[in-house]
């Protein structure tokens, strides 16, 4: 069975948990002691992975690490439709890549917020605001015109992929940060339909659809 190192609060945990959900697939989860333990930064914990970061998974030994990458392997391994991450359309694939990499930025900067808000981490709290409000201004206006043209997720197709669900947790998480998603209608109504997928699974600090 699948082992998610993991940690309760962590958006990019959730990240795992939620594709996991999503597909219907079981997995152990292994609590780190991310804060206060500092348990990813120990010596026996860069073992599994020398970045120091969660999450992490092993997959009958396969281990891979890196939030974003380890979403495209769930997806390309337990996901038969080949929807969530669609290998098997060019312009969809770039699309998720694209997106992808977007979502390394609200991590770094509204996920940071609330890094440094709930557990004080040492940012810059202004920087990663202002980052974060540039990055949903995009996002919302690109989630504005897709619903103009009938279609609901960040990628053009039909079905929502892996780039909804690596960017969804630093975006519905993103109050805690201080940074506030009220400016951004296109963005909330994306989260309400990310919370009524089949499947869908919360965290500490996200509520059922129709509540925040
Ligand atoms: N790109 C990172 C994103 C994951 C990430 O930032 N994880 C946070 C927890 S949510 C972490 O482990 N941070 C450790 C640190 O700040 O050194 C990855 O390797 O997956």
């Amino acid at each position: 069975m699948i082992k998610l190192y993991d940690y309760e609060l962590s958006a990019n945990c959730y990240k795992q948990r939620l594709i996991l959900s999503l597909l219907d697939v079981p997995y152990e989860s292994v609590p780190v002691d991310f804060f206060p333990g500092l348990e990813h930064k120990s010596d026996e914990f860069k073992k599994i992975n020398p970045l120091g970061h969660i999450p992490v998974i092993d997959d009958d030994g396969y281990v891979l690490w890196d939030a974003h990458a380890i979403l495209v392997y769930l997806a390309a391994k337990y996901d038969p439709s080949g929807q969530w991450y669609p290998t098997g359309d060019p312009q969809l694939l770039g699309e998720a890549a694209s997106w992808l990499l977007f979502a390394e930025g609200t991590t770094n900067t509204a996920s940071a917020a609330r890094l440094y808000v709930n557990l004080g981490y040492d940012f810059d709290i202004d920087v990663c605001r202002a980052g974060a409000h540039r990055l949903f201004r995009v996002l919302d206006e690109h989630l504005w015109f897709r619903e103009r043209e009938g279609l609901d997720w960040v990628c053009s197709g039909s079905h929502p992929t892996i780039a909804d669900i690596a960017i969804f947790p630093d975006v519905v998480l993103s109050e805690e940060g201080g940074v506030s998603r009220l400016d951004y209608p296109a963005l909330r109504r994306w989260t309400d339909r990310v919370k009524a997928l089949p499947g869908f699974t919360i965290m500490p600090g996200v509520f059922p659809v129709g509540t925040s």
